[in-house]
């Protein structure tokens, strides 16, 4: 695997699971594989679990670890070319990410969907820049369109609490008072779509996401509807993909809010959400600490995720890759 950017880039989904089955059972067997390897992670955006998680999964194939928060002490970054840099910008990506990649053998990056231009988010500008410029193996640690760690830990979860082989698996927006990225709600898709459960994804009208990402799951507008003999409930909330809202907030609307009489439509559902989530905005206090609540342990599997992906980074490193210098 050269980079780690989308579903497409883990091959066999079954062999992935299977890989990361078998790294839960025993995480630390691997302990020597990342020694003087270097992994670099770049924040444009705030994380917990993505840094912590990742960072973890590092420490356990060996491997040092370097962070860098490019809005708190980096020079702020300029990402257009051919613009006068006579603005608040000191330093250009063009000449960062060389010199980032010059100290590290693996890259990831977390840079969210900026809703200036739909056309600049979607094209994954950022994210491309760091495989073109970087030379590295990198990783999305959530771009503006997808967020694959986190799919793959949803993935790694269902498979472990499923109770059929292919579960019926319920993608519900919830209101948010922000405008929050689509690429959770769309790489979700992604990943469950390629595992081949029964996906039904349930919004209010205006919330439709990219056709691309939806594939064959069911769009369903009832969310009663859609929770009928669910067996896994996905809360997420996001901003509007279509135009002319791209980026927008169109509703707050808390009856879309996730409470126990919903869940009580379900087939005794799991709760899942990736979390950081707001309560009583996209779930009641009584369904996230329910037994049917499965957060903590989906946030636990993100080291798991996390560690297969290195793994298999590093499996690829190139021989110009600093520590085989
Ligand atoms: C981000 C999002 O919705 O993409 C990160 C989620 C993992 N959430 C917020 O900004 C609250
Ligand atoms: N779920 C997730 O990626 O969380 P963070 O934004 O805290 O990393």
């Amino acid at each position: 695997m050269k980079h780690f950017t989308t579903v497409k880039d883990i091959g066999d989904i079954q062999q992935a699971v299977h890989q990361a089955l078998a790294v839960k059972r025993d995480r630390f067997a691997y302990s020597d594989k990342g020694r003087n390897k270097t992994l670099l992670m770049v924040f444009f955006n705030s994380s917990l679990r993505t840094r912590l998680s990742t960072q973890k999964a590092a420490l356990n194939l060996g491997m040092n670890v370097i962070v860098l928060d490019v809005n708190q002490g980096a020079w702020k970054l300029e990402t257009e070319r051919g613009i006068v840099m006579d603005g608040d910008k000191p330093e250009h990506i063009l000449e960062a990410i060389p010199v980032m990649a010059s100290y590290c053998d693996i890259i990831g990056i977390r840079s969210f969907a900026r809703f200036e231009s739909k056309a600049d988010d979607y094209s994954e500008r950022t994210l491309n820049q760091f495989i073109q410029l970087s030379g590295r193996p990198v990783f999305s640690m959530e771009a503006a369109t997808r967020h694959p760690l986190q799919s793959f830990a949803d993935l790694i979860t269902i498979e472990e609490y499923k109770k059929t082989v292919r579960p019926k698996v319920v993608l519900t927006w919830a209101p948010h008072p922000n405008a929050l990225p689509q690429a959770v709600p769309n790489s979700f898709a992604e990943w469950m779509n390629a595992a081949g459960y029964e996906l039904v994804i349930t919004h209010p009208e205006g919330y439709e996401l990219d056709p691309a990402f939806v594939g064959s799951a069911t769009v369903e507008y009832d969310q009663r509807k859609a929770f009928d003999g669910a067996d896994f409930v996905y809360a997420k909330n996001w901003s509007a993909y279509a135009d002319p809202n791209y980026g927008k907030v169109i509703s707050k609307d808390r009856s879309w809010t996730v409470d126990t009489a919903k869940m009580a439509l379900t087939n005794n559902a799991f709760f899942m959400h990736c979390l950081p989530v707001r309560r009583n905005m996209i779930v009641t206090d009584d369904v996230i600490e329910s037994p049917q609540s499965i957060v903590i342990p989906e946030a636990a599997n993100r080291e798991i995720s996390a560690q297969v992906v290195l793994m298999r980074l590093l499996d690829e490193l190139s021989p110009n890759s600093p520590a085989n210098r």
